[in-house]
């Protein structure tokens, strides 16, 4: 049916709003807090420059072949692929020019990078991230995403590390990126969670919802059900409770698609330990802490066994957990099995 030329003003006025491009959502959030330097609208600047570099060079992959496996390996002793090196680079290079990043931590790099030792007034933050989440998926076109965890620098510590090991709570900001058919960034300051899409047409991140709220039932599990036999005897309790009520699997095999899933339709995604991996196998610090900080903020719950992941006092930058995360009631139906 053709309804005739698009009326942009009258779009406006139903809308109750104008366009918001993610810039300009930052600033105004910025501006509520007179104080603000500015530096941290920088960082989430640089973020969003990353993402669209990082999301422009996926779309083209398989054109110029950097698609596949590199002979070395990171610190995990996982394989890494050509475009885990080129988006880990991509945010080094973005984050590294702006002033207030004192230190980055990333999950293909052993120890953090220290941007600016003697970090003061301006140059506050530690940046934690998961570059491409998931890079498996890539050679099948499946999603993949980058997470990053933003904590406030302390000053006092000589280490870059010590910096970086605080617990989740203490996160100022949390988010995560998912390239699958379009380019959704996720987004939270601690005080709700929005969602832009990007538009590669004009270059820009579009608000597209605001204070999202995780649905606080979802009859969908999501969870590697190929290492079941080896996880503790509580998940396999679950997962005979929850198919004797019907509820519909679903895993990509990226967390960041598996949790922005969870997050739109409800559900729960959760990483038992197994045999492989007893202390479980996803990282707590860009991983876990910055998917519970968002799950939380949307009204959801994260917890790693009996507790909670944002309170758990990290020992190491790497350490892994195990994870369950997603509608608050579909969580406590997990945890009362284990
Ligand atoms: P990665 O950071 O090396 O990509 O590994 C993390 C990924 C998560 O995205 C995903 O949830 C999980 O590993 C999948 O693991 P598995 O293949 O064991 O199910
Ligand atoms: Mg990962």
């Amino acid at each position: 049916m053709n309804q005739g030329p698009l009326d942009l003003e009258q779009l406006a006025h139903t809308r109750g709003d104008n366009l918001t491009t993610i810039q300009s959502h930052i600033l105004a959030e910025e501006r509520k807090h007179p104080g603000a330097s500015g530096t941290f609208s920088w960082i989430l600047s640089a973020l969003t420059l990353s993402a669209k570099v990082i999301s422009a060079k996926i779309r083209r992959a398989r054109i110029y072949d950097v698609l596949g496996a590199l002979d070395s390996e990171n610190v995990q002793g996982e394989t890494q692929q050509k475009l885990d090196v080129i988006a880990n680079e991509t945010l080094l290079r973005c984050l590294g020019s702006r002033a207030g990043v004192a230190v980055v931590a990333s999950e293909e790099n052993e120890e953090p990078l220290i941007i600016q030792r003697n970090a003061e007034g301006d140059r506050p933050y530690v940046v934690l991230f998961d570059p491409l989440d998931g890079s498996s998926n890539l050679d099948v076109c499946g999603g993949v995403g980058t997470i990053f965890s933003i904590l406030r620098h302390d000053r006092r510590t000589t280490k870059a590390e010590d910096s970086c090991l605080q617990p989740g709570k203490s996160q100022i900001a949390a988010g995560y990126i998912l390239y699958g058919s379009s380019t959704v960034f996720v987004l939270t300051t601690g005080n709700g969670v929005n969602m832009f899409v990007l538009d590669p047409s004009i270059g820009a991140f579009l608000l597209v919802g605001e204070n999202l709220m995780i649905p606080r039932k979802g009859k969908t599990y999501s969870v590697n059900e190929g290492n079941r036999a080896t996880f503790p005897d509580g998940y396999q309790r679950y997962l005979d409770w929850a198919q004797a009520n019907d509820y519909s699997s679903r895993y990509a095999g990226a967390m960041v698609a598996d949790i922005h899933r969870t997050l739109l339709k409800g559900g729960v995604f959760f990483y038992p330990p197994t045999k492989k991996a007893p202390e479980g196998k996803l990282r707590l610090m860009y991983e876990a802490n910055p998917m519970a900080l968002i799950v939380e903020q949307a009204g959801g719950k994260a917890f790693a066994g009996k507790d909670r992941i944002l309170d758990i006092a990290p020992k190491t930058l790497h350490q892994r957990t195990s994870v369950v995360i997603g509608s608050a009631d579909e969580v406590d139906h997990v945890l009362r099995h284990l």
